[in-house]
């Protein structure tokens, strides 16, 4: 393996920068200054933990467009969404800087002492970040980790390390002690399962495909150390035909091509009740003709590039032989493009049940609400989903039925910093965000003081 990687812009093709891979011996380096900066860290009142955690998202504040520009070169992001995640990733900041101070214990009764438990950082924190939303996953694990008093290594996807390799540059500006958030460059094989192995770190958190996911937890296991896993999904968008079909059809091209479909949520089954079928496929298609693909640095673009050349051609496989009932629009050129694509599917296609990460879209009817329910839970994933009703008590049932970690009646919405957000089944285990967030990344110890020492 050579000792860099080339970055390409998937909007040009074109190579425009070299990163270093770091070697096993700067891995273990990169580690042991970590172990020591924890200690002190650790050992910092959580007051002046916060403190410093605020400064960090201040100085993130002040660089939104700087990082935003780095996430359209790097990652084909548009700029509006490139501003939105960057934007997050402050708010992430400043959310879990109110956490060192309510990282409260228990005082439980005890006769003859004191018995109360304490929230203990693991000590240093492995965070392993895919290539899809580069910023926002590596805060989701970085500011919550870092709140509860834990060093951090992060590693970033080789395709896009520009914007983590920043913000560790931005914690040192904001005064956070150097080595306390250390970015590492290089590959899964290398950095990704150094970080797995090594003693030393003391738990993992890792995002990206659920068969990498699977040999991460199993060299978690190994090593018994806690494991936080975001894996894959294949969210159902389930219109019944109750709904308000003209809502539930604008909103439904944003909800899986955002991101081109690169998104763990990606609602990339629209589940369709029978009796509305057809209208709700004649609304689909100006809503899909309308969504605007284009050039990732105009803020009317909706939806850039695909991340690479080789991925777009594995997208572009799911498509053979697929019964493609409309498609959008991309433009030409050398950069990773692809127009949005509806697929009528059968349940037992591969389109209708592996991840297809990228802008498709397969759409099946369904006959009532249990057979809908049914429909929905048949994938191995469970991550998110939305189901679009004007009856409550249909949202409820279907809501508790589906076997999903994030769902929303009537919108998409999925990803907020202070509510939880995780899968079940193979989409992951356990969850991220919310306000329990900052406590996952401790252990509780429990100590009793004898008042009467015998
Ligand atoms: P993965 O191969 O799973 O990569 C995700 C992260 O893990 C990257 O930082 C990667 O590093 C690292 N990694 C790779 N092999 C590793 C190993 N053996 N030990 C430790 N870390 C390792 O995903 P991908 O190649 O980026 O994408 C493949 C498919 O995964 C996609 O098509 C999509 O289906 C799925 N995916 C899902 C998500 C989410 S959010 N659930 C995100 C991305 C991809 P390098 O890339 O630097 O090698």
């Amino acid at each position: 393996m050579s000792e860099t990687f080339t970055l390409v812009n998937p909007a040009t093709g074109r190579g425009f920068r070299e990163v270093r891979r770091a070697s096993l011996d700067e891995v273990d380096a990169t580690i042991a200054r970590a172990v020591v900066v924890q200690r002190a860290w650790a050992g910092v009142a959580p007051v002046a933990r916060a403190d410093a955690l605020r400064r960090f998202a201040r100085v993130v504040e002040e660089h939104v467009e700087e990082l935003a520009q780095l996430e359209v070169l790097n990652s084909g992001h548009p700029i509006e969404s490139a501003r939105w995640e960057a934007s997050h990733v402050a708010q992430v900041l400043n959310f879990y800087a109110g956490a060192p101070e309510r990282l409260s214990g228990q005082q439980i009764p005890v006769s003859g002492g004191l018995d109360v438990t304490f929230h203990e950082p693991y000590g240093v924190v492995g965070i392993i970040v895919p290539w899809n939303f580069p910023m926002t996953i590596a805060s989701w694990g970085f500011a919550p980790a870092l709140a509860a008093g834990n060093a951090v290594v992060l590693k970033p996807a080789e395709l896009t390390p520009l914007t983590a390799i920043r913000l560790g540059e931005l914690a040192v500006e904001a005064g956070l002690p150097e080595g306390l958030f250390a970015v590492v460059t290089g590959s899964g094989s290398l950095v990704g399962q150094r970080f797995v192995s090594h003693p030393n770190v003391r738990k993992v958190v890792f995002t990206g495909s659920t068969e990498v996911g699977i040999d991460v937890a199993a060299g978690c296991a190994r090593g018994l150390k806690p494991v936080t896993l975001e894996l894959g999904g294949k969210s159902a968008n389930i219109v019944f035909d109750d709904a308000n079909l003209e809502l539930a059809a604008a909103a439904a091209p944003g909800a899986v091509f955002d991101n081109a479909g690169q998104d763990c949520c990606a609602r990339s089954r629209i589940l369709v009740q029978r009796s509305v079928y057809d209208r709700f496929l004649e609304l689909l298609e100006p809503a899909v003709a309308a969504w605007r693909v284009g050039d990732p640095a105009l803020e009317s673009t909706q939806m850039g590039p695909l991340i690479s050349a080789s991925h777009r051609d594995t997208v572009a496989g799911f498509l053979e032989g697929a019964h493609i009932a409309f498609r959008g629009s991309a433009p030409e050129g050398d950069g990773f493009w692809m127009p949005p694509a509806v697929v009528l599917a059968g349940r037992d296609d591969r389109i209708a049940r592996d991840e297809v990460f990228g802008p498709v879209v397969a759409v099946l009817p369904f006959d009532d609400e249990a057979d809908g329910i049914r429909l929905a839970n048949d994938t191995i994933y469970g991550l998110a989903g939305s189901i679009w009703t004007e009856n409550l008590g249909r949202a409820v049932r279907v809501s508790r039925a589906v076997k999903s970690g994030v769902l929303s009646v009537n919108s998409h919405a999925s990803v907020r910093y202070w509510t939880p957000f995780g899968g079940m089944k193979a989409s992951g285990l356990g969850r991220e965000l919310g306000p329990d967030a900052a406590e996952h990344f401790t252990e509780t110890k429990n100590v009793f003081f004898a008042t009467d020492p015998s």
